[in-house]
């Protein structure tokens, strides 16, 4: 039935399209090698040094066409209202008209790839699969290492019997016809004109956040901006964490960090489950259990090296395509970080000569690495658990360089529920406008929630209902800080250990704290920060509640709700009220 309707559409959208020829994808080795030569032969993929990094290739995409354009990613809905005040909408029957002009006869001259995937683990209940229609051979190598594509989600559809269906072109890059189209009414994707990872492989932002959003909301559960990691404590015992940065605020890093060596003689572990998206549902026992729905990572290289995350450097050592990085050469990349001496001449990420002094960065500041996440050193032998993990805390988080101190816990998962909502964060080179400028992210899911804000908080305060003391404590971090000299305060990373020890801690019971207005905070003896090289008044600053700053942040989440009408669930405003009058 289902494999029949696919086919059918394969057909439909090859008549509309014209492709000359059509590859259904298997996902087998043989495939990738000859997809990975045609790459070469047309000079999307430059061979890497086979030694240093085996089977991995660099590709330059066009300059314009770097970062997820927000402002061309819609939300296509019957009503406007259910998209939400934070999304854009489109019509789906306007928008459906628009994009079968510009996919008509768009494939001409070049092949139409059929590739099944599935996000989730193979046999869990909780996969779903797709299959994206694509030009696109680059978009079919990324999707071959971060999804489980080929064969595998072509068997799992003839026991499913549905897929997501994702269409896309990159038409001719034109940023002025560019299209990522989400139609949740009908689970199905539409993008045109980008080739760019969160625009182009429609099983990670399109298809695992902002359908999946929709979906969690209609059946019970929840898909989420966040990162999977189990920490290992002295005695043996684990924990899962989650926790929802926005794009290009640390997620990757917190997934896989490596903690000091003091905590490691002492036995403390971490490992990764997921750098990306979570998806959440409570298990039998009535707790919320986390999956990742990915296979790979697709991760910002900048800032990236062996001195602050060597599991990433591992995991994106082979197998691996780089995109917008530098090229030097003896055939090894480069980017900003990497290494502390920039090398003496490279080609940077739009192909010119590059030397260090240069005006403009050698690697595009939003340039990735997408590798195998079975690479990773320290990837959990529970990532591909059918029934995931047991969730015991949510961190939330954003780049803050002010106002917001290092960790504080939340009271109930009430006010967890309106700390994330009123995140903010500082924008950073992952999606095109200016960076630095400060915007409110709940959840880290601005860009990415497929329905209306209102109606998504309170689907987390429904789901805290039903999870009651089961649910998972909620905390949140701010690991960008900065002194008067726009300094980092906290030297972030592997130390970033300190703050999760803690939160364990909390979890099981122990870990001292103080209450503050904010919410609950470490005793100076439950973190202790000796041996940082902080002064007292930087210790200090990281802590700092400044009330008058704080009155302020309430009266502008006042402002930020009141566009929610009446979808802004109560709880959240009347969250909003008492943390004004515990700061009067
Ligand atoms: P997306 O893939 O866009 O969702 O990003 P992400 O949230 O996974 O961010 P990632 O871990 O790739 O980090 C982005 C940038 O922040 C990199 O340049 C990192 O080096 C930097 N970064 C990560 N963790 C820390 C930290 O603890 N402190 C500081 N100062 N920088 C950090
Ligand atoms: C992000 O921007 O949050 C990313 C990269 O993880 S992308 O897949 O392009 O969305
Ligand atoms: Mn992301």
């Amino acid at each position: 039935m289902s494999s029949i309707e696919l086919e059918h559409w394969v057909d439909d959208v090859a008549r509309l399209t014209s492709p000359d020829r059509i590859q259904w994808c298997d996902g087998s080795a043989a495939e990738s090698d000859a997809l990975n030569r045609l790459l070469v032969e047309n000079g999307t993929f430059t061979p890497l040094d086979p030694q240093r990094h085996p089977n991995s290739f660099l590709a330059r995409s066009a300059i314009n066409d770097v970062s997820r354009t927000e402002g061309q990613t819609y939300i296509c809905c019957s009503r406007p209202e259910d998209a939400g005040p934070t999304n854009n909408w489109k019509n789906p029957q306007e928008i459906q008209h628009t994009l079968r002009g510009l996919f008509r006869g768009c494939m001409r001259g070049r092949t139409m790839y059929v590739v099944p995937y599935l996000m989730g683990p193979p046999n869990s209940p909780h996969t779903r699969v797709g299959v994206e229609l694509t030009d696109s051979p680059y978009v079919v190598a990324n999707m071959r290492i971060m999804t489980r594509m080929g064969q595998i989600a072509l068997d799992e559809l003839s026991r499913q019997g549905h897929f997501v269906k994702g269409l896309h072109s990159i038409g001719l890059l034109d940023p002025q016809e560019r299209y990522i189209c989400h139609f949740p009414e009908e689970d199905s994707i539409i993008s045109f004109g980008s080739n760019y990872g969160g625009n182009a492989l429609l099983g990670k932002k399109c298809l695992a956040l902002r359908l999946a959003s929709a979906i969690g909301r209609r059946e019970g559960w929840m898909a989420e901006h966040m990162l999977i990691l189990g920490i290992t404590d002295p005695q043996g015992r684990k924990t899962y964490i989650t926790a929802a940065f926005p794009s290009a605020c640390g997620k990757t890093n917190l997934a896989m960090l490596i903690p000091p060596p003091e905590y490691q003689a002492a036995g403390w572990k971490v490992e990764t489950i997921g750098d990306d998206i979570a998806w959440l549902r409570f298990g039998p026992d009535g707790r919320l259990y986390a999956i990742n729905p990915e296979a790979g990572f697709f991760g910002v290289a900048p800032g990236t090296s062996p001195l602050t995350n060597p599991n990433a450097m591992a995991a994106c050592r082979s197998n691996t395509i780089f995109t917008n990085v530098a090229l030097c050469p003896d055939n090894t990349v480069w980017w900003e970080g990497l290494t502390q001496e920039p090398p003496a001449e490279c080609i940077d990420w739009m192909g010119n000569s590059w030397k260090p002094g240069s005006t403009t960065p050698a690697a595009h500041p939003n340039s990735r690495f997408t590798a195998p996440a079975s690479q990773c050193p320290c990837i959990s032998p529970d990532w591909e658990r059918p029934e995931g993990v047991p969730i015991s805390a949510i961190i939330f988080g954003g780049r803050r360089a002010s106002v917001m101190p290092l960790v504080h816990q939340a009271f109930s998962w009430q006010h967890g529920t309106f700390l994330g909502a009123t995140m903010t964060s500082e924008k950073t080179a992952a999606a095109t406008g200016p960076v630095g400028v400060l915007r409110h992210d709940p959840m880290a899911m601005l860009p990415f929630c497929g329905y209306h804000m209102g109606d998504y908080w309170q689907h987390w305060l429904d789901m805290g209902a039903r999870g009651g003391d089961l649910m998972p404590r909620i905390f949140h971090v701010n690991w960008f800080r900065k002194d008067a000299q726009g300094r980092y305060l906290w030297p972030g990373f592997s130390d970033n250990m300190h703050v999760l020890k803690w939160i364990v801690e909390r979890c099981q019971g122990t870990g001292a704290a103080v209450t503050t207005p904010l919410g609950d905070m470490p005793t100076a003896e439950a973190l202790n920060l000796e041996g940082f090289g902080l002064s007292p008044e930087q210790q200090a600053e990281l802590f700092k509640v400044d009330r008058d700053e704080w009155r302020l942040e309430v009266h502008e989440r006042e402002k930020f709700f009141r566009q929610f009408g009446d979808r802004l669930p109560a709880g959240l405003r009347a969250e909003n009220e008492a943390l004004r009058q515990r700061l009067s």
